[in-house]
């Protein structure tokens, strides 16, 4: 007996009761007490049955993640499960909530599997960065066949019960109480009286085609994007195939440890931590009421308007998006049709989902028409005449206690709710494109934005599946203020002699999905000139690829050239000469510039504009920096966001080439953060700041 663990006899069934909150994660101070209380129980002649089950929202969510990286303290995860398959007497599981990890890991070890209707299980390790390192890679092949079990591993998505009793991965779905249904249950099979198997004595389902297996290894890991932990997994469920249990167990600890003590799995552990993180946001308890939000209003049936409208109906909620005619209305409306018959085509919905979806979304042109709704959310053009008459115009229809959003990405909130007699029901949501596919959610929090709104938002976020980052007012606020510094080299870059394919080259090879000019050339160009123009400025080399009609892939040709129906950028001597010329007529003398000349004037601004986001508390805490850049820019997973990266880089070292660049060019970019200096400094890291 301890504080989370409890046994409890019913009758010759010994009920071990686990109670560590929230989540019931598997650290030491469960892991020890369950020992205890297994061998208590294995020894205990009255004892006929064993059942683990859990207290609380769920049973054990896995591994407690916070312990990784600390010295490992006994009995370990594996040992416990050795332990299990060392009891004679019939061991089951009681599952409800999540078995996730080395918690599906630990039911695995039970002869038995009894869940509730409602449970989700799963291996979700490769979701930071590891594989799962007490067994499940051996044991859930014998228990449901490697392919389905690859799937399971590979994909690290949770699966509900339909599919696992489909697949035998559970042995029963309970009626009624689950713990009284698995006790019932450990009975009727000491009635039956054996033999009970251990999944270790099956392998009946390991009889396949390595080949086949093989094909299936290339499938499952074909998004792998770059991560180490999907092919390890893969790997790892072939020796369950190739090897003796004990062999396959073996060689999985030990590319568990490898994963677990790989900079992969730290970058994703801190983005796991990072995400919830973020969801706490000053001013906010867990007092803070959000308001209700059963039904939406889109302004604007553009590309942004649309995805936001979908991203809102996809989480069940019912919008009404208003568009200035009939015509405009219709052609939105049309695009969304058309999306979601994509999602049925690809199989990514049903049909009838489609349906339901469609039938959540509905059309006006009549501002009046939306006064009844919740939130409304505004995603018309970016200019602020035009977001104060749609903010004065919705201030006089909307209901009180309406939320009123913005989806702006970098004009001044506060300018926009003084457009209406309730600032603290005004918020900024930007969504970035397409707003039904992008996970992350900057949402906005102006001046005067009431804590219950912030909370409404937040709560709205999850509803709809986004990841939320709460942020302040600034211009660009922290993704696209950010990547403003990121790029603000890219021209020069080019001027002193890189090339874009080179520019581009570099981010691939640190792990994003496309470089700046690949990226450049699928926005289009014309859209930065457009804004470039509103603003009075220039980019010499953009400026002239627009005016020679170079507006990036939809015109076939921008910084590079793209063959018919082709999205694959070509290098275009073209543009390699324009380059020269541009550097000629500037009298900039071109040399050769290196992939870490590169990273020093295009990342470590980008870092530093982070660095002073801090400062002016943009952000609250570096981490949700990283979240931001992750979810929203293709920052690569596997380094952990900006702020992570530059801090396990060395800091010190980055202020050492900002104060270089600084000296040489004198421009603002590189002129370090006072707090990066002072970081550089003391050697702390982003946290120590608080
Ligand atoms: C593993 O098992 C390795 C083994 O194979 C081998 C070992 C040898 N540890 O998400 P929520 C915290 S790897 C520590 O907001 P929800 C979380 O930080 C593990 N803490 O709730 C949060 O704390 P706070 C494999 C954990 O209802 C609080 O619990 N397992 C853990 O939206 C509530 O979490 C996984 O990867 C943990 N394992 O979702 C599962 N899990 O309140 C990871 C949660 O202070 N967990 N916390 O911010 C999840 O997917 C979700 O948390 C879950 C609940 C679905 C369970």
């Amino acid at each position: 007996m301890s504080e989370t663990v409890t046994i409890t006899h019913e009758d010759g069934i010994a009920v071990i009761l686990l109670d560590n909150p929230p989540v019931n994660a598997l650290g030491h101070a469960l892991r020890a007490p369950l020992f205890a209380a297994l061998e208590a129980a294995r020894a205990d002649d009255a004892v006929q049955g064993i059942v683990i089950a859990c207290a609380g929202r769920t049973f054990i969510a896995g591994a407690d993640i916070a312990e990784f990286g600390k010295p490992p303290q006994e009995p370990s995860l594996p040992d416990l499960i050795a332990l299990l398959e060392s009891i004679a007497k019939p061991t089951v599981a009681a599952i409800h909530g999540t078995a996730l990890g080395g918690g599906l890991e630990l039911a695995l070890g039970c002869h038995y599997r009894v869940a509730d209707k409602a449970a989700m299980i799963g291996l979700p390790e490769v979701n930071l960065g590891l594989i799962p390192g007490a067994g499940g890679t051996v044991r859930l092949p014998r228990l449901v066949g490697p392919e389905a079990a690859l799937g399971i591993i590979v994909s690290g998505k949770p699966i509900g019960m339909d599919k696992a009793l489909a697949l035998g991965a559970v042995d029963r779905l309970a009626e009624g109480d689950l713990t009284a249904d698995a006790v019932a249950f450990a009975r009727a099979k000491i009635a039956e009286g054996g033999p009970h198997r251990h999944i270790r004595e099956r392998a009946e389902k390991l009889a396949v085609d390595l080949e086949a297996f093989d094909t299936a290894v290339k499938e499952a890991t074909k998004k792998s994007r770059g991560l180490t932990a999907p092919l390890k997994a893969a790997e790892a469920v072939r020796n369950a195939i190739s090897m003796t249990f004990d062999a396959a167990l073996e060689r999985e600890r030990e590319l568990f440890l490898e994963r677990r003590d790989s900079e992969e799995s730290a970058a994703q552990r801190h983005l796991f931590f990072a995400t919830r993180e973020a969801t706490k946001v000053p001013g906010i308890t867990r007092d803070t009421k959000a308001r209700p939000i059963d039904s939406a209003a889109v302004i604007g049936a553009g590309t942004m308007g649309g995805g936001i409208a979908m991203a809102l109906a996809n989480g069940g909620i019912a919008v009404k998006i208003l568009e200035m005619n009939e015509e405009a209305l219709a052609r939105g409306l049309g695009q969304i049709d058309k999306i979601y018959a994509g999602s049925v085509k690809r199989g990514s919905i049903s049909q009838a989902e489609k349906d339901a979806r469609l039938a959540r979304i509905s059309g006006t042109t009549d501002y009046a028409a939306l006064a009844d709704c919740d939130i409304v959310v505004e995603a018309v053009f970016e200019d602020m005449g035009v977001k104060h008459q749609v903010f004065g115009a919705l201030d006089k229809v909307m209901k009180p206690g309406a939320i009123l959003a913005s989806n702006t990405s970098y004009l001044d909130l506060n300018e926009i709710a003084a457009a209406t007699e309730r600032p603290q029901d005004v918020v900024g949501l930007h969504f970035f494109s397409p707003a039904h596919v992008m996970r992350l959610l900057e949402i906005v929090r102006g001046d005067r934005t009431a804590p219950d709104v912030l909370a409404s938002a937040l709560a709205l976020a999850r509803r709809i599946g986004k990841v939320p980052v709460v942020v302040g007012v600034c211009n660009g606020f922290v993704g696209n203020r950010m990547l403003a510094a990121r790029r603000e080299e890219n021209e020069s870059l080019l001027l002193s002699g890189a090339t874009p394919e080179q520019v581009d080259g570099v981010f691939a090879d640190f792990g994003w999905p496309m470089g700046p000019f690949a990226m450049v050339d699928l926005a289009g160009l014309d859209i930065s000139w457009k804004h470039r123009q509103s603003l009075g400025l220039t980019a010499p080399i953009a400026d002239a690829l627009c005016e020679a009609g170079r507006f990036g892939q939809k015109a076939e040709r921008g910084f590079y050239l793209y063959e018919e129906g082709s999205r694959a950028p070509k290098p275009d001597p073209f543009v390699a000469e324009l380059i020269a010329a541009k550097a000629a007529e500037l009298g900039v003398a071109r040399r050769a510039v290196g992939a870490e000349e590169i990273t020093e004037r295009t990342l470590y601004p980008m870092i530093n504009e982070g660095a002073r986001i801090i400062e002016e508390r943009i952000a609250a805490r570096a981490s949700d920096i990283d979240v931001v850049w992750v979810n929203g820019y293709g920052f690569p997973v596997a380094k952990g966001g900006p702020m992570f990266w530059a801090e396990r880089y060395g800091i010190g070292k980055i202020v050492d080439r900002l104060e270089y660049w600084y000296g040489e060019t004198g421009k603002e970019v590189f002129k370090p953060a006072p707090i990066l200096r002072q970081l550089a400094f003391t050697g702390g890291g982003f946290a120590d700041l608080a």
